[in-house]
């Protein structure tokens, strides 16, 4: 039956969540990626205008689960969500396996456990005997296991946070990114078993048919659009003292224009391919740079 309905089609399906924070960067992922879509009326797919391929616009955690039952061929979720279906899988091996095939730079959150503020925490034998609420039981029991620990795993479907408070739990293993949620609750975050992203999965059977092509075509555009988004144009007047010092810092750049200025500067400019963060900029003032400007990339033929 999977493999019949895995013959079968010609145009490429992918998996988008339909509603939640990985909505409007994925479909603007695609639309970078020069694909366009229309949208059905009931607003769960829209079809390749463009291309051969089509959106299933479903719930993040049922995508894994459609890309083993054939139904999608890729998907957009959290690594959080990939991993646990993936060790879920590894436990009941039905359907097709899927992998990461790329991380897409937005999404960014990590699975925690936390616990109450008053509590002393001295490592992962503190939680033994504890019950620990979590969406996440597989990564939860993996993290256990990893570290010998005999405990309570509490599966919930939503609301993780008000557990210990409720008393359904005596702490958390959760997703986390600005910890305000973990503040409210007073609760501090003690472990962190997964650092996540959003990432593309695929089906890892190589496809038969047109897919295939698609497929590479659309992760070749996906490499394109990720090198440009993170690629930042540096500008700035350097002591001639310090130039040595000051192209070393530039991240991931292709080797530095220098051009004489006056009173003992260069003017330089660079292409940096790594993300430029205030710490960067703040190490070359250090240094003694000045008029720092970075300047976005629009489009690049190298
Ligand atoms: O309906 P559906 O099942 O599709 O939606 P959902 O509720 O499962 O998904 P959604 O949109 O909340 O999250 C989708 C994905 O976004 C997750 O699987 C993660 O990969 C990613 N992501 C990034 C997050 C967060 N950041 C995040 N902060 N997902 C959830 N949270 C929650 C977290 O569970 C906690 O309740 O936000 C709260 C913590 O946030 P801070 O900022 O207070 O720490
Ligand atoms: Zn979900």
């Amino acid at each position: 039956m999977i493999a019949s309905a895995f013959k079968q089609r010609d145009r490429l399906r992918i998996g988008v969540q339909k509603s939640g924070r990985l909505t409007q960067p994925s479909l603007d992922l695609l639309a970078s990626c020069g694909l366009k879509f229309r949208q059905s009326r009931d607003k769960l797919f829209c079809y390749g205008e463009n291309m051969p391929v089509d959106l299933l616009l479903v719930r993040d955690d049922d995508i894994p689960g459609m890309i083993r039952d054939a139904v999608c061929d890729l998907g957009f979720v959290g690594r959080n969500e990939s991993t646990e279906q993936g060790l879920a899988w590894r436990a009941d091996p039905s359907g097709l396996p899927f992998e990461e095939v790329k991380a897409l730079d937005f999404g960014a959150c990590r699975l925690s456990i936390a616990v109450p503020l008053e509590w002393d925490y001295s490592g992962p034998q503190t939680l033994t005997g504890k019950r620990i609420a979590t969406s996440y039981p597989e990564l939860l029991k993996r993290f256990l296991k990893q570290h010998a620990v005999s405990a309570q795993v509490v599966e919930l479907a939503g609301s993780v946070e008000i557990a210990p408070k409720l008393g359904t739990a005596d702490c958390i293993c959760d997703l986390v990114s600005s910890g305000a949620t973990l503040t409210a609750n007073a609760l501090k975050e003690v472990e962190r078993l997964l650092e996540s992203e959003a990432i593309l999965i695929s089906s890892t059977t190589r496809f038969a048919d047109e897919r295939e092509g698609l497929r590479e075509l659309l992760l070749r555009r996906l490499d394109g659009v990720l090198k440009v988004r993170d690629a930042k144009f540096l500008m700035m007047q350097a002591p001639d003292s310090a130039l040595a010092l000051i192209t070393s810092l530039l991240p991931n750049a292709d080797p530095a224009t220098i051009l004489p200025a006056a009173g003992g500067f260069s003017s330089v400019s660079a292409l940096c391919h790594a993300r430029l963060t205030w710490e960067h900029l703040e190490a070359l003032k250090a240094a003694g740079a000045r008029s720092i400007v970075v300047l976005p990339i629009d489009q690049m033929l190298v």
